[in-house]
């Protein structure tokens, strides 16, 4: 192709995202909107599948039918969700093999909140309000990002994530209107999980190194510093109703600006997380390549399957 058409492509690319038309996996697009899309969409994937080891940690400790219920109720949506988000990238020409072994090989990342232990039944309630709440409002976004199979993959996904959160914040609530160590395991669950909860929505903008580029495409349709905002503002009221406090002592209502000011996030801890030095990483990676492995027999027996109905069929045709 010449320099001239592909200038004509571009410049038509770049009108469609201006008039914000979804771009379809078969349409002409440039090799870093392709790239950046695959290195996204995976981090999520990889995230949903990695995210359901420390909640799966309490399926059989729940205290309640009701509650052991909703919490696998959870953890298979989020499988299901990174079935549809390896799907979507799958779209843009890159193998599910080769994004498992991305992860299984320690070269994509995943979200650093999913490298924290799960120590009390009260995580599970401060993952679904907390951690499922900054999903949503990250997410929230996603459903008008201009890659049409990842947009429309997150309009389910989002659905799913209000009842995570409501399953999360009903826990809390029931432990914070319990005995005064029920309270307390609440409140610990707080203090740990609230850091690692504004983590999250990544690095601040001025050290964001995608963010620019990404909202120009619409991938990202709000900044890493706008949806932590939001989802402080957001949460805040809702630790009032329960009674907790935020471990936050420079948290102040700012009136001029109508938002919450807060205290300084630890970076080094994030990136240190990031690279692969948080308390959990290692467990994380073990089990996953783990279950990887001990699923072997069934995929080649899946796939022997598969050609045996092959061979009937042509048999039948000949
Ligand atoms: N953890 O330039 P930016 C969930 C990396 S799903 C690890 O700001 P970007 C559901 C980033 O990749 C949670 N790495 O990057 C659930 C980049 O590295 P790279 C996952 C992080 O992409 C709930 C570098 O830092 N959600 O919770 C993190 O523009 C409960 C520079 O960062 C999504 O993936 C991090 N927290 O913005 C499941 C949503 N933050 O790639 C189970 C979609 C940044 O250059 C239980 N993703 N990095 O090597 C996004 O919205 C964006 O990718 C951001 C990061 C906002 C996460």
């Amino acid at each position: 192709m010449s320099e001239e058409q592909i200038k004509n492509l571009e410049a038509e690319f770049e009108a469609r995202i201006a008039r914000d038309e979804k771009i379809e996996p078969k349409d002409w697009m440039p090799e870093k909107y392709r790239q950046t899309h695959i290195r996204q969409i995976s981090q999520h994937a990889h995230s949903e599948i990695v995210g359901m080891l420390p909640e799966g940690n309490w399926i059989t400790r729940a205290p309640s039918l009701r509650r052991k219920v909703a919490l696998l109720a959870k953890v298979q949506d989020e499988a299901g969700h990174g079935l549809y988000l390896y799907s979507a990238c799958e779209t843009l020409g890159i193998s599910r093999d080769e994004l498992y072994e991305q992860l299984h090989s320690g070269k994509a990342k995943y979200s650093s909140i999913f490298n924290y232990p799960t120590v009390t039944w009260a995580d599970m309630g401060a993952i679904g309000w907390l951690v499922d709440g900054a999903a949503i409002i990250n997410q929230v976004p996603l459903c008008n990002t201009s890659f049409g199979p990842y947009a429309r993959a997150m309009v389910r996904v989002c659905k799913e994530e209000s009842f995570h959160q409501r399953q999360g914040y009903e826990i809390m609530l029931k432990l914070c209107e319990g005995t005064p160590e029920q309270k307390e395991l609440a409140q610990d669950a707080l203090n740990r999980w609230w850091w690692p909860s504004l983590m999250m929505f990544g690095p601040t903008d001025a050290e964001s190194t995608h963010t620019e580029q990404s909202m120009k495409w619409k991938l990202k349709r709000k900044t890493n510093d706008e949806l932590r905002q939001q989802f402080i503002d957001q949460t805040v009221p809702q630790a009032e109703i329960l009674g907790l406090t935020i471990p936050d002592p420079d948290l102040k209502w700012n009136e001029e600006r109508q938002s919450y000011d807060f205290g300084e996030i630890n970076w080094d801890e994030f990136w240190q997380v990031v690279k692969g030095h948080g308390p959990m990483n290692k467990e994380r990676m073990k089990a996953r390549v783990g279950a990887w492995e001990r699923g072997e027999w069934v995929r080649d027996a899946a796939m022997a399957h598969a050609e045996k109905q092959q061979e009937r069929k042509d048999k039948k045709a000949v």
